[in-house]
């Protein structure tokens, strides 16, 4: 890893040259080489050899030109260790055979020891902390969406299970955020100690809460997490969709970078974050399949909202489709190139 990051850097709030990029599932099915990958082996298998694991999260970071690799796993790697049994089905996502309902299925749940039982995650952060040249994040699915796989049992609409066990069985819902919040814990501070730089918490579905749900079922278990991970001194973003109106709340969550969906304006985004905090988005994913025109109308528009602000990374507001034919490897490439260029162009003006 080089010495100073504009990725980190960014993160921190402090100066870069350009403004750094990532790209939210920038490894993954719309390139040629990983399908080709996949052919042969699950996506699961992936994640357990550390040689393969290293190749697909390296992959993008050489083709892109990104600031940033994200480790190659997915968010239902723990889920597995934590004792419950689940398989990722073609064209449907994951897939738990014994959904949890009951507070016995709470209770059978382990917290686990990363090193015994997710060896290969961290043998795999430490080959590419040797083999890459930018900083790598680390994540963990954050407690409400790991729960909404585990009670439902696969992906969902409208989270009708989830709902009702937070509803109608607080006690046992507050067990499961309880758990779910040490697993996280113990798995990021394991991440972090094999080399990750950087951690994000996915709680992509969190946006399908009310405010006033969220901060009595959801918000004490991220603080929790957010608090005991302070002490390691790395960037922790916090990612959600469709979380416009919980972007004050997420900032109070002690997270130090507030991730961005695409629903909202950035400059608006940055001006209910506050200047306290970097932030990270927010590109409506589907864009990468317009003209490069219009792309590049609204990516300029989002480096100039981001440029004003203190810490700001160029990402996508969710994760790169999978969609047939896929987003090309060059559209990915040239708005790297383009976001890079353009920022170095007004900081350069700013600095005078
Ligand atoms: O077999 C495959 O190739 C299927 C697609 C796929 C991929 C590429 C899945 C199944 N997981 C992954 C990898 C993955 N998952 C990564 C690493 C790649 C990167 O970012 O470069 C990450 C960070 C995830 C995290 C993940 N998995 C999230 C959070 C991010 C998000 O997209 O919101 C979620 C919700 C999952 C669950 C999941 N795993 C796979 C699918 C298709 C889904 C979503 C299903 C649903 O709609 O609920």
């Amino acid at each position: 890893m080089p010495i100073t990051s504009n990725f980190l850097n960014a993160c921190r709030r402090q100066p870069v040259t350009h403004t750094p990029v990532w790209y939210m599932r920038q490894a993954g099915r719309y390139q040629p080489e990983y399908r080709k990958i996949r052919e042969k082996y699950s996506l699961i298998e992936i994640c357990q050899i550390p040689e393969l694991c290293v190749q697909v999260t390296k992959l993008p970071v050489d083709q892109l030109g990104v600031d940033a690799a994200i480790l190659f796993s997915d968010i239902m790697v723990p889920v597995g260790a934590m004792g419950l049994a689940f398989e990722i089905k073609e064209h449907v996502g994951p897939v738990i055979e014994n959904p949890i309902r009951t507070a016995a299925d709470v209770d059978r749940l382990r917290v686990f020891h990363p090193e015994e039982s997710l060896p290969f995650v961290l043998e795999s952060i430490q080959l590419l902390k040797q083999n890459l040249n930018v900083p790598l994040i680390g994540f963990s699915g954050a407690p409400f969406t790991l729960a909404s796989y585990m009670v439902e049992g696969r992906p969902s609409r409208d989270y009708v299970k989830t709902k009702q066990l937070m509803w109608s069985a607080p006690d046992i819902w507050r067990k499961l955020m309880d758990k779910l919040a040490d697993a996280t814990i113990v798995y990021l501070r394991a991440q972090v100690a094999a080399g990750a730089a950087a951690v994000q918490l996915f709680d992509s579905w969190v946006g399908s809460l009310s405010k006033e749900d969220y901060l009595a079922y959801v918000f004490p278990t991220m603080q929790k997490i957010f608090g005991a991970l302070a002490d390691l001194d790395v960037p922790m973003i916090y990612f959600g969709k469709d979380t416009a109106e919980l972007l004050v709340d997420f900032t109070r969550t002690g997270a130090t970078v507030i991730g961005v969906d695409w629903k909202i304006p950035l400059a608006e985004a940055c001006r209910r974050v506050g200047r306290n905090f970097a932030v990270q988005g927010n590109l409506d994913p589907v864009l990468l399949f317009a003209p490069w025109d219009v792309i590049e109308r609204r990516a300029r528009a989002i480096v100039e909202a981001g440029i004003q602000h203190s810490g700001f990374v160029f990402n996508l507001g969710h994760g790169v489709t999978h969609h047939n034919p896929p987003v090309e490897t060059a559209t990915l490439q040239r708005l790297t190139a383009f976001v890079h260029e353009y920022s170095a162009e007004l900081l350069r003006a700013q600095r005078g």
